[in-house]
């Protein structure tokens, strides 16, 4: 008989009762829990996570409510090679995602699954992925044997029983079956992070809407509100449903004068994205205020009165530690002050948390990520490179009050960027809503910073490479198609805070100074900054960006804006490379753009400059 908790019984949607009979029956947990949401529900849960040894409670005074954890050195990423689309046929997933028959992959899904929850609590999560009761927000069921997976989950989303009555009893949800995939057996002993090593399956159903998860408890693998349900899956949905599902950044900017202007940004990993969202307007900016509505993933709707309104669909941030300092982000250490998990960190001698980059001098001793001891002349990280915190919205120091508007707030301009040391200046805007995608569609950025030669670039269009949950060029014609839903669409931007000097030095200081590029953007939006035309796009002389305290020589700012035209045709060329795996699929209007922009740089002058 299986032991559940009164909340079940009041489930009112029969759709909801029969899959959590069903995914009973087929993973044979030990009992089933109904997560309520509250806090102390999580506490509890965190408590018996102290106890059997999968959290350590930090010390209370200096991070109160905040836990360490440490994953099984085999369960540290998304694992991108075992992330499967199961669309109806290859071409409807694309060249860029592994796509496997959904029929056969059901079979396969069935097998493992089948008593994979042995010895284990099945819990079931509700929760809305925006804002409770939003036209935007979309609600999950998601089923996991992992209480990490639960306690993140409540970080991360609106979780709890508030979610099953918005959900009523016919309302719709997304499946998203989640287990560590290791059942134990009566009397085996539990391991800190049980995952399992030899098997993995990230599978996304787009027709079905549905989402399993087999093997891992890390990250985007395990809390599947996040990649698989807030980008693969809400993409196919946005598809169909006239909107847009975005790797983006959410992001307010207010004027001295209270002129508050939102822009969307995507970029590749590695690009500073959580920097971006939480920017410290800097000196020459006085008065300004930047508001942070999300660090990763955008929904974005076109409304009933003409105009696209986004929401952070996540109620938290699953940020990367290593690096995160208060140099680099002030306000991300003000966010870990309290009530965050920790995994994969370093842990100090006195009970707090350490990793590589946030402060100048490490400590003389440290436990690091795997539990062994560590010195600084050990030769080893101490915290692995991907080391996460999870901690909630409503500690950013920075949150905008409009974080959890229902409406959503307006969007008026997007922004792409990648890293690229070269070919590319700081910030340019497209010409015209088509121009825009071909900028975004063809985003790049390097991998490594190779010494000498220029570094591969791995495109990455609109950073949705590894989340779009359909064919690439199909989404890139879903964009395309946008522009006619909104009267005014959002102007589109690229950016570049990475370009080097001949000296292999970045040009642009980087940080908080990004804000001069922001700023002439949000000038564009209301048609206050000039621009000149060059070959990439509309692009600001150095008049046109407020410079002011940079101490900026003309030489260096022709060097961050030029557009030299033997770097400018490789990259065209570079990009044919792209729509080539793509076929016939890759809309015509790109090709035009792509067409376009080479007879402009032909005809430009050998090297470019916008000018003083
Ligand atoms: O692990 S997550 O997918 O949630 C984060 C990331 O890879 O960007
Ligand atoms: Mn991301």
């Amino acid at each position: 008989m299986l032991n559940t908790n009164v909340r079940m019984q009041s489930a009112g949607n029969s759709k909801l009762n029969a899959l959590v009979e069903e995914m009973a029956a087929l993973c044979q947990p030990d009992q089933i829990y109904w997560c309520d949401g509250t806090q102390e529900e999580y506490d509890r849960l965190c408590e018996d996570m102290v106890r059997g040894g999968t959290f350590i409670k930090l010390n209370q005074e200096k991070r109160p409510g905040s836990y360490l954890c440490r994953s099984h050195p085999g369960d540290v990423a998304r694992v991108e090679h075992r992330t499967f689309i199961c669309s109806k046929t290859k071409e409807d997933a694309g060249p860029t995602n592994n796509w496997a028959d959904p029929t056969e992959m059901r079979q396969t899904l069935r097998g493992i699954f089948s008593g994979c929850m042995r010895g284990r609590t099945m819990y079931v999560v509700p929760f809305s992925m925006g804002p409770l009761g939003s036209d935007i927000a979309h609600i999950g069921i998601q089923i996991t044997d992992s209480a990490y997976a639960v306690v993140n989950m409540r970080i991360m989303t609106r979780m709890g029983s508030q979610v099953l009555d918005i959900l009523g009893d016919s309302g719709e949800f997304v499946p998203c079956i989640h287990s560590v995939g290791a059942p134990l057996e009566p009397g085996q002993e539990d391991v800190p992070w049980p995952c399992n090593p030899d098997q993995k399956y990230i599978v996304q159903f787009p027709d079905e809407r549905e989402i399993w998860s087999y093997g891992s408890g890390y990250g985007g693998n395990a809390l599947l509100g996040k990649k698989c349900f807030a980008l693969r899956i809400a993409s196919v949905m946005a598809r169909e449903e006239g909107w847009l599902a975005e790797h983006m950044l959410l992001l307010g900017l207010e004027s001295p004068q209270g002129e508050k202007t939102y822009v969307g940004a995507a970029f590749p990993s590695a690009c500073g994205k959580t920097n971006l969202a939480m920017i410290i307007p800097p000196k020459g900016f006085e008065g300004w205020k930047a508001w942070t509505v999300g660090d990763d993933i955008a929904w974005i709707k076109p409304s009933a009165d003409g105009q696209f309104r986004a929401i952070n669909p996540e109620a938290g941030y699953f940020g990367v530690a290593p690096g995160t300092s208060e140099k680099t982000n002030p306000n991300a250490m003000k966010l870990v002050e309290s009530n965050t998990i920790f995994t994969n960190v370093a842990l100090t001698d006195d009970g707090d948390v350490w990793w590589e980059g946030m402060t100048d001098e490490p400590p003389a001793h440290l436990t690091d990520w795997q539990g062994n001891e560590w010195t600084p002349d050990c030769g080893r990280v101490a915290a692995h490179p991907n080391a996460r915190f999870t901690a909630p919205a409503s500690s950013c120091p920075t949150l905008d009050p409009a974080w959890d508007d229902p409406k959503g707030v307006p969007v008026s301009a997007f922004i792409f960027g990648g890293r690229m040391s070269h070919t590319f200046p700081l910030v340019f805007q497209s010409y015209d809503w088509d121009h825009g995608v071909y900028l975004a569609a063809t985003m790049g950025s390097e991998a490594t910073a190779a010494a000498e030669n220029q570094a591969a670039v791995r495109r990455d269009p609109m950073a949705m490479l590894p989340f779009c949950g359909y064919n690439m060029a199909d989404y890139w014609g879903h964009w395309l198609s946008l522009k006619d839903k909104v009267k005014n669409p959002p102007l589109i931007f690229r950016v570049n805070w990475f370009r080097k000097d001949a000296n292999g030095k970045f040009i642009w200081p980087g940080f908080g100074q990004n804000m001069r590029a922001l700023s002439w953007i949000i000038d564009r939006v209301h048609g206050r900054a000039d621009a000149v035309e060059s070959p990439f796009g509309f692009m600001p002389r150095q008049s046109d960006l407020q410079l002011d305290g940079l101490d900026m020589e003309t030489s260096a700012f022709e060097a961050l804006m030029k557009i030299d035209r033997l770097s400018a045709l490789n990259e065209i060329n570079d990009q044919s490379s792209l729509f080539k795996r793509f076929g016939s699929r890759v809309p015509e209007a790109l090709l035009g753009q792509q067409n376009s922009v080479r007879e402009r740089v032909e005809k430009a002058d050998s090297v470019w400059h916008p000018g003083a």
